[in-house]
């Protein structure tokens, strides 16, 4: 291992460097980037249908400021200076996200010749560039069509993810290094279905707990349409949070028990055990779709990886309101610019947890990093950087099998509810003029991958 000062001194940059080496991760383990479509692309002309994401981003009080994603990075057109960057920073992979509404603008049906072409190009400049293509189907641009179709909603969405994902298997699944059904689950059911933060915005527990199910089933439905086309090398990306309880209490020790079966157990357990935990079909018992255990087996339905999301812990306390089963307290951490508590130790626990009690499959880290106040000077991201990169090294000392990290975000971009005011990227990007200016984090990731892919 060297230190922080041969580091520094091997990159022949200043700022905060990496103290470890790449070889400490083995020759085989992927160093990428990830962003989303929605986040970057803008370019919404073209023949893109429109999404659950620019009427909600439309509607006053949903997202700071108004911010929507109309333009974006405009990734859509500058995507190949985006693609630069990755190469020179170093980094074997990317991992990017379809929009379903630009390859079908309407959900289903007609195909947008132009949106073939985007990703096309997109794919083969990667390619060119000795860039891994790690794809994701669904990062959350639902097509409004099918939203007018009851979404996540209705059963029925399976046969529709399925269909898109066939598309996307024979056009570019030869290409592809590997493909996520999903990303963030639990975002895409609970986040905008009950607590109302994400596109479509409902505040529902019947919505959310149908949601729950559907986006797994539908999962399952899309990796045996995958196959069928061929694609090769599937898997799903959930976002898990460690849960703890606030004090040791008995009832807060239970209220955490609660939010990690809400959080990660439902995912974990239906995916890697066709199974949900039993406190949550006791409590969503009144609103989840009848039968919906005979869809059991597609949605546990055997994966070649499994990505991980991780950002922060959840806090825990019992719940003083009624009908509420937890609630959620802030900690006493240092935190990232939007406000999550910045715990390294959290991420070695989940993965060492997740290869002990889930899967054996090979484990990815797909998202990790954080949010800093606007600046090409990010040392607090290189150090968070460091300290969850550190993490991976600790869980794979204790057997769990992680064979790839991946920094979110290459880019500032749009961060949703919290439109363009948090910035995760490793690259600063001045939205007036489109100008990429990268960081003192990007020059760390440099520094470690230089010259050695
Ligand atoms: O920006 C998001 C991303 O779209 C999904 N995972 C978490 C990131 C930070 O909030």
């Amino acid at each position: 291992m060297l230190s922080a000062e041969s580091a520094t001194a091997r990159a022949g940059r200043g700022g905060v460097m990496f103290s470890f080496d790449r070889r400490d991760f083995g020759p085989e383990f992927i160093f990428g980037v990830a962003t989303a479509a929605y986040q970057i692309e803008g370019g919404q002309g073209d023949g893109r249908g429109p999404s659950i994401w620019d009427s909600f981003s439309a509607t006053p009080g949903n997202v700071h400021n108004g911010d929507t994603g109309r333009e974006a990075c405009d990734h859509y057109r500058l995507w190949p200076q985006d693609l630069d960057l990755i190469r020179d920073g170093g980094f074997d992979a990317y991992r990017f996200s379809f929009a379903w509404p630009r390859l079908i603008p309407e959900g289903t049906g007609a195909v947008n010749p132009a949106g073939l072409d985007f990703y096309d190009r997109l794919i083969d400049g990667m390619l060119e560039r000795g860039i891994k293509p790690y794809a994701t189907l669904y990062h959350w641009d639902l097509p409004s069509a099918l939203q007018d179709r009851g979404g996540w909603m209705n059963r029925d969405i399976a046969g529709w993810f399925a269909d898109y994902a066939t598309l996307v298997a024979e056009k570019f699944g030869d290409r592809l290094h590997a493909t996520a059904t999903i990303n963030e689950p639990w975002c895409v059911a609970f986040l905008s279905h009950y607590l109302g933060v994400h596109a479509p915005g409902y505040r529902d527990l019947r919505a959310a707990a149908r949601a729950m199910h559907h986006v797994l089933f539908a999962h399952g439905t899309a990796v045996d349409a995958l196959r069928a086309a061929g694609a090769k090398n599937l898997g799903i990306v959930l976002n898990l949070e460690k849960s703890e309880p606030a004090t040791d209490s008995e009832a807060d020790r239970d209220a955490a028990g609660f939010g990690d079966a809400l959080f990660n157990r439902w995912y974990l357990g239906g995916i890697c055990k066709g199974q949900y935990p039993a406190e949550l079909t006791e409590w969503l018992a009144p609103y989840l779709p009848e039968d919906y255990q005979r869809d059991m087996e597609v949605v546990s339905r055997p994966l070649d990886w499994l990505g991980i999301n991780y950002y922060t812990r959840g806090l825990y306390k019992a719940s003083s309101q009624p009908g509420r089963p937890v609630e959620r307290v802030e900690g006493p951490l240092e935190k990232t610019d939007i406000g999550w508590e910045i715990y390294p130790q959290g991420l070695t626990d989940l993965l060492v947890r997740v290869s002990r009690e889930y899967t054996r499959i090979p484990l990815y880290v797909t998202e990790n990093g954080m949010a800093e106040v606007e600046g090409d000077d990010d040392p607090r991201r290189t150090r968070y950087y460091e300290d969850h990169l550190k993490a991976v090294l600790a869980a794979r000392a204790e057997d769990a099998d992680v064979r790839g990290y991946f920094a979110w975000s290459l880019l500032d971009n749009y961060e949703w509810a919290e439109g363009y005011a948090k910035r995760f990227g490793l690259v600063h990007v001045d939205y007036a003029t489109q100008r990429r200016t990268p960081k003192s984090s990007y020059r760390a990731f440099q520094g470690l991958l230089h010259n050695t892919r």
